[in-house]
């Protein structure tokens, strides 16, 4: 089901047109609103008459999250308070939230790509959805929640948590589909199973999962746990919040709404932009946003962009499945590894169950790996031969994949603390340690 079909299966010439008319408005929007763009293009001796194309973007200055948290709360608004009619912020693990503001208009945007978004996953009128996204300064609740009613579909806003309720009503209500972290979905599969709920009497067919990063090797995992198709959504506060790009049918890579955001991938270390299907850190251009318009934010989320039509028809551009972002990416000994890389590897053997963590230490001025696998319930085993031959294989597996040698702790089921938002897969004591 396609929700916009003008836009979405546009010609990339009509596209570019709309982005163009869009891209020079916005310019003109942060510069005459935003003293800290003004001042950007000062610095860097540009004048806003010599911005006349899109083409020119790649030389425009990148926007940064301490930029955000720099001009906090609301130093980056091209509109008054008074026009402002929500606001959301991200937590931020040190100092200040960043936060983002909406005009009425940005919310009808905002509801616009959702609906897309979910129609990607043909939901419609006729389903029952199960927000379990948290509610709140998150925009994971309310942004799939407005979509949803864009859509017409029936929206059970039940936030994050409380495991048994979400089954119950799962039940009860009939929903058809889940929007939840993929963590939480993994949970949600296993606690359906454990409670011994009959799938017969579940209508679910379709998750809408993000907000975190999350493997093929996951996805099969959550589709088997709960008997559903599992889509991918993509999005982040500063730009909109969830709806910045989704997954349609074909699950070949998620379809970006460049009409309201234009994607760049760019080398994180150069900054010089990448051409399509190379992987490096995605920046985003918002053209449409009134309240607060980002011009080449980076995201340092790790990915490609392609450009071919999809299967499906749409030909907005497509990302890759991010596979982390670069500041989770941990050094260990010098090797380079995405917390998802493991993921892959774990989920690749049927033994162990979507739960995992990895802590890292230093010791003797040697970075340590070690990674705790809870083993899937029906592997495991009273038998220390037994699981000693596992954990060797495992550790092999990542040695073999990786490059690099980690200690493997298996651990019993249930034993590692669910999430019921985005899962804290890493440990890093080495910055505890540094501070
Ligand atoms: O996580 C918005 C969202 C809510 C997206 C619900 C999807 C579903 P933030 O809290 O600002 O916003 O976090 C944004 O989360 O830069 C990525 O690192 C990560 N992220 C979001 N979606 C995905 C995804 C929301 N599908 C940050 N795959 C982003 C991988 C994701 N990482």
């Amino acid at each position: 089901m396609i929700w916009n079909e003008f836009i979405e299966t546009a010609d990339k010439e009509r596209l570019k047109e709309i982005q163009n008319e869009r891209f020079i408005k916005m310019i003109e929007r942060i510069y005459y609103n935003v003293p800290f763009y003004r001042r950007k293009f000062n610095e860097a001796g540009i004048e806003l008459c010599d911005i006349k194309s899109i083409d020119q973007l790649k030389d425009l200055p990148f926007t940064e999250k301490t930029d955000l948290r720099d001009n906090y709360p609301f130093g980056l608004f091209t509109v008054p308070q008074n026009q402002i009619i929500r606001l959301h912020a991200s937590s931020g693990t040190t100092g200040k939230p960043t936060v983002v503001g909406y005009t009425r208009s940005d919310l009808h945007l905002w509801s616009e790509v959702v609906a897309r978004s979910l129609s990607m996953a043909n939901i419609g009128q006729d389903d029952v959805i199960q927000v379990a996204y948290g509610y709140g300064l998150f925009t994971g609740g309310l942004g799939v929640h407005y979509g949803a009613e864009k859509v017409g579909a029936s929206v059970i806003p039940i936030s994050g948590g409380n495991t048994k309720k979400q089954l119950q009503l799962m039940v009860d209500f009939g929903s058809t589909a889940i929007a939840c972290t993929p963590s939480y979905a993994a949970h949600l599969g296993e606690s359906l199973i454990s409670a011994g709920i009959d799938r017969k009497n579940i209508k679910l067919k379709a998750g809408i999962f993000g907000a975190e990063p999350w493997t093929n090797e996951l996805r099969k995992q959550v589709e088997n746990l709960l008997s559903i198709k599992a889509y991918d959504i993509y999005g982040l506060s500063e730009i909109i919040g969830p709806g910045v790009s989704m997954e349609c049918e074909s699950q070949n890579g998620m379809h970006i709404y460049e009409d309201h955001f234009i994607p760049e991938i760019i080398d994180p270390d150069t900054l010089e932009v990448l051409p399509y299907g190379e992987l490096g850190e995605l920046v985003f251009t918002t053209i449409t946003k009134e309240a607060m318009p980002l011009l080449r934010y980076r995201t340092h989320d790790l990915t490609r962009l392609h450009l071919e039509k999809c299967d499906c028809g749409r030909t907005l551009v497509r990302m890759d499945k991010c596979v982390g972002r670069s500041d989770d990416m941990l050094i260990i000994r010098g090797v380079n590894v995405f917390p998802s890389q493991i993921e892959a590897v774990l989920l690749e053997m049927s033994e162990a169950s979507p739960h995992y963590q990895l802590v890292v230490n230093r010791e003797n001025n040697l970075d340590t790996l070690e990674v705790n696998v809870e083993l899937d319930d029906h592997f495991w085993s009273d038998e220390i031969r037994t699981l000693e031959n596992l954990k060797k294989r495992i550790e092999h597996n990542i040695a073999s994949t990786l490059g690099v040698s980690a200690k493997v702790n298996l651990v019993e089921p249930f034993s590692i603390a669910r999430s019921e938002g985005k899962a804290q897969r890493v440990i890093d004591n080495r910055k505890k340690n540094q501070s």
